[in-house]
């Protein structure tokens, strides 16, 4: 298998004294990042962490969420990212399936994930214990196969539990170089972190830090009044965001005020852009670079160039340089704008889910990935998404499956039917909402629905709405008909 440098080692031998990460505190170099790293490689090592092994990382952005990221990498483990939103029971889940030995997390997340260390065969140790072991001599890897699995990230399914994604060096090495050609690189570039590190949004920021030798500015959370800030006087020149984000920014400018020249473009990714968004950010003088890519692609695998920005607005753009799009509608390939399934290949694209080959097998064909959004491609070869995975929920970036929620619902005994869908918000750009029906004689309040459902749904999973019915709509087969469940909310005036 082919190798390179490990791209921290290599870093630090081109531009040592460069900035690599600047947070709200202080900022450090690229061979103070590398140090820091190491010494967490000998505290991991210490506690037993060795290649090969499944580590979980149970975290909000941090310097210590980064330091873990290349501490794994130096030790040759796997990386496993949990989303802090999510529940016991949900975490539970996934430290199951992906085989994790040892949980490291942030001191304030305590109180979910103590409770595991007792009750599952995994060690958990907060941040805090592990600066406090001493250091194992451990001899860190100086090279990555860019064949190996480097991360496993979570992925929600349309029936079913979520899947772990498994992406390798190559693939994270690929999504940033791709990036770059597309976007170009300058000395200037000052990249700004906002989006979650658990997801890959955000974590392919680590890797375009070290690989590119660019600065970035790191932020525990979202505050669009820093973040304006950060842009109108530290120098930022580019920020990841989701449209939720997106739309609390472009608030913060006041009437005729613009960012400064120097700054390229927001690159809007995770989900659908309405065309307002775009127009608003337009009309004030934004730059919007909007994308389309997945877990799956390790971030953007299509995505809008510059000159194309406002030509092509509502576009996704054309494919990044190494990477393929195809239309498959009836089994066959379009290139004549008729809507299909968009399907996509490229060295970025995952080689499968963990432990899923069955899933593997109809997802994966000839090394083209399905991702079951459906597009067109217009006569220039730009991709337009028209629509999501089956049934997909987007709120402000997280994914959410009906079917999820349904099924947890459907473990009320009182409950007969249930039918979850999306309901257009102004905050969230959509939330779930559900449709229940009970068995004869019985029924719940919606606090009482609700409060169950808190204990096995992270709080965005939980509907808005609960809405009461005597029937669901099915089809002769009877199966559910959640299309016409949005017709229903439509009469309704929702
Ligand atoms: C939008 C965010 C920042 C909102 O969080 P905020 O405002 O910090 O909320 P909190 O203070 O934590 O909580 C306040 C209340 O709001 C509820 N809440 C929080 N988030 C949501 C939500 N998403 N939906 C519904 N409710 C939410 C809290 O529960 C709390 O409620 P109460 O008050 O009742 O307790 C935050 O949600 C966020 O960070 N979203 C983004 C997540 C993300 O990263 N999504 C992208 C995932 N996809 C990918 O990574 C692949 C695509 C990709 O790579 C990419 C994506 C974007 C840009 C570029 C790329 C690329 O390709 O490079
Ligand atoms: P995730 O698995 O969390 O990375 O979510 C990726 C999903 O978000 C994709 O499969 C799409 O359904 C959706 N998505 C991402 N980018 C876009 C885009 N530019 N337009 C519409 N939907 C998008
Ligand atoms: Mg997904
Ligand atoms: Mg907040
Ligand atoms: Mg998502």
């Amino acid at each position: 298998a082919e190798t390179i440098p490990h791209w921290l080692e290599k870093r630090v031998e081109l531009t040592p004294e460069r900035v690599a990460i600047h947070t709200q505190e202080n900022s450090i170099t690229f061979r103070e990042l590398r140090k820091q790293s190491m010494c967490m490689v000998g505290k991991l090592a210490s506690l037993g962490v060795k290649k090969g092994s499944h580590v979980a990382i149970y975290a909000n952005n941090s310097l210590d969420f980064v330091r873990f990221v290349h501490a794994i990498s130096y030790i040759g483990a796997v990386a496993v990212f949990l989303n802090t939103r999510l529940t016991q029971k949900e975490i539970r889940f996934q430290l199951e399936d992906a085989k994790c030995e040892l949980v490291i997390y942030e001191q304030n997340l305590s109180p979910i994930i103590e409770p595991l260390g007792q009750e599952m065969p995994i060690r958990v140790h907060s941040f805090k214990d592990v600066s406090k072991q001493l250091e194992a001599p451990f001899k860190a890897q100086q090279e990555v196969r860019l064949d190996d699995i480097y991360t496993i990230l979570y992925t929600s399914g349309t029936t079913g539990n979520p899947k772990g994604v498994m992406l390798t060096y190559g693939n994270h090495w690929w999504s940033a170089v791709s990036s770059a050609l597309n976007l170009g690189l300058s000395e200037e570039d000052q990249w700004l972190a906002t989006l979650p590190l658990f997801h890959v949004g955000g974590l392919s920021l680590l890797f375009k830090n070290v690989i590119y030798g660019m600065p970035i500015t790191l932020l525990t959370s979202f505050d669009e009044q820093e973040i304006h800030k950060a842009i109108m006087e530290k120098g930022v020149t580019i920020v990841s965001v989701v449209s939720v984000m997106l739309k609390r920014l472009l608030s913060q400018l006041d009437a005729g005020e613009t960012y400064p020249t120097s700054f390229r473009c927001m690159l809007l990714g995770g989900g659908p852009a309405p065309k307002p968004l775009l127009e608003e950010a337009a009309s004030k003088h934004v730059p919007v670079i909007q994308t389309y890519g997945m877990t799956e692609t390790s971030s953007q695998i299509v995505t809008l160039s510059a000159q194309d920005a406002l030509r092509k607005i509502g576009s996704a753009g054309k494919p990044l340089f190494p990477a393929q799009l195809n239309i498959i509608n009836d089994q066959q390939n379009t290139k004549d704008q008729s809507i299909g399934e968009i399907v996509v290949k490229g060295p970025m694209v995952t080689s499968g889910y963990y432990k899923r080959p069955e899933t593997n097998e109809y997802t994966i064909k000839d090394e083209w990935l399905y991702t079951g959004d459906l597009g067109y491609v217009d006569d220039e070869g730009f991709l337009y998404v028209v629509d999501r995975r089956k049934d997909l929920i987007i709120s402000g970036g997280e994914n959410i499956y009906p079917a999820e929620i349904e099924e947890v619902l459907a473990g009320l005994d009182s409950i007969k039917e249930v039918g979850v869908i999306g309901q257009e918000d102004d905050r969230w750009g959509e939330v779930p909402v559900a449709f229940v029906v009970f068995h004869e004689g019985v029924s719940l309040s919606t606090e009482e629905i609700l409060s169950y459902c808190a204990r096995s749904l992270a709080k965005y999973k939980i509907p808005k709405m609960i809405y009461f019915e005597d029937h669901l709509p099915r089809n002769a087969s009877n199966k559910l008909l959640r299309r016409d469940l949005a017709k229903w909310l439509k009469q309704r005036g929702e």
